[in-house]
């Protein structure tokens, strides 16, 4: 009597592409992507958490805009090299389970769920990525803490599949690509490509993934990046991130006779106006914006320096500083600037962008703009600074 399965079986796929001389090649460019991207990624999660003893430096400044550069970029180029490399093995999904031998059975066992968890938090990692890049949170979980967890578990489940298939993998590098040692015996077929083909058409496909999506950080990518989110494109030459509708923010919340920044220290504080601002020191900066999100972008600022400011109320050498916005609705209307920002005299309150008067978009009456800062500290329609206590 035959039994027919709802599932295939492993010798149904007999492609002799699908071979681990394949998937190690492949393998070892998604390593590079995974690990650039996870150790980029620890730095962002760094720079964003703003409570620890050793502060993110404030120098390069360019250095936050190359490294969540990098971060996107390789996580666009794994999606192509994973989604090949999952074909490349998929049979091994359908192997016979050796029931009959219980060593055999745990060790395979374990294997699966090793797969599983790489497998799962690899998908997790690039899909909750890109989401996140593009703006769009379906989810109600939240996105930095649990795509920071999941980096530990994808990078340690990497590390482990490594591990157990070192012998394969070296063998397959060390080997020609035609080479079948290790391939399953029904993998014979020729396929419509030649192995090296399907590699070709593979890093390709990966370079396709990082010129779309290279222009959100690389200015004259622009034109071809079709999927970077923000383009060139949004007044004063920068893309807006949250408009001032979405943070709840009016023409007459920031008209002269509302508007007030308050500095704060201690006991010691002191009311100022836009006019007031505009009648000290100017200073001009060159500087990014360089979104979490994913895009970023150089402009040239003008406005008070920030220490300067917190000076006004006695605070000098570098004090915490808690930064507060206008702002009514969403997160980040509040956030911490650590003393290494507040000193450094690159650190403003922005009045003015790329020559022209602060959009309101753009944070208008003023906004902060410092050096190596992640963008979602460079907090818009700032009202309060007032030294940490
Ligand atoms: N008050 C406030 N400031 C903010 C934000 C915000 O939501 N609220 N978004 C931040 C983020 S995530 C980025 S990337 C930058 C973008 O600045 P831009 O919109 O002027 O380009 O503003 C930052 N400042
Ligand atoms: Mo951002």
């Amino acid at each position: 009597m035959t039994r027919t399965l709802p599932v295939p079986t492993e010798e149904r796929f007999t492609s002799r592409l699908r071979s681990p001389a394949v998937a190690a090649r492949i393998g070892v460019w998604l390593a590079v992507a995974f690990t650039t991207c996870f150790v980029t990624g620890l730095i962002s999660h760094y720079a964003q958490n703003v409570d620890h003893p050793v502060p993110f430096p404030t120098s390069p400044a360019w250095g936050y805009r190359v490294t969540q550069g990098l971060h996107v970029i390789s996580g666009y180029a794994a999606v192509p090299l994973l989604l090949v490399k999952l074909w490349t093995v998929f049979p091994r999904l359908f192997q016979a389970v050796p029931l009959g031998d219980l060593r055999r059975l745990v060790l395979h066992g374990l294997e699966r769920v090793s797969i599983a968890v790489l497998v799962g938090a690899a998908l997790f990692q690039l899909v909750s990525g890109i989401m996140n890049a593009a703006q769009w949170y379906p989810w109600s979980f939240s996105f930095r803490p649990s795509h920071y967890a999941m980096a530990w578990v994808a990078i340690g489940a990497l590390l482990v599949h490594v591990a157990v298939k070192l012998p394969v993998i070296r063998d397959a590098l060390l080997g020609d690509v035609e080479d079948t040692t290790h391939d399953r015996p029904s993998a014979t077929r020729e396929g419509a490509l030649s192995r090296r083909g399907l590699l070709r058409t593979t890093w390709a496909a990966a370079g396709v993934a990082v010129l779309a999506t290279a222009g959100g950080s690389v200015a004259w990518l622009r034109q071809v990046s079709v999927l970077a989110v923000r383009t060139g494109d949004g007044p004063q030459g920068i893309p807006i991130n949250r408009s001032a509708e979405a943070a709840g923010v009016t023409t007459a919340a920031v008209a002269p006779g509302a508007y007030a920044l308050e500095l704060v220290n201690g006991a010691t504080s002191l009311t100022l106006d836009r006019a007031d601002l505009e009648a000290m020191t100017q200073h001009t900066e060159e500087l990014p914006i360089a979104c979490v999100e994913g895009w970023s972008a150089t402009a040239t600022w003008t406005g008070v320096r920030v220490s300067e400011l917190m000076a006004l109320v006695d605070a000098t050498g570098g004090p915490d500083v808690v930064v507060t916005s206008l702002q009514r609705f969403g997160a980040f209307s509040t956030t911490m600037m650590q003393g290494g920002f507040v000193e450094d005299d690159r650190t403003l309150l922005a009045l003015r962008l790329n020559g022209e008067e602060l959009s309101l978009d753009h944070g208008f009456p003023c906004r902060v703009i410092a050096p190596n800062r992640p963008g979602v500290l460079q907090t818009k329609w700032v009202t309060r600074l007032e030294v940490s206590t």
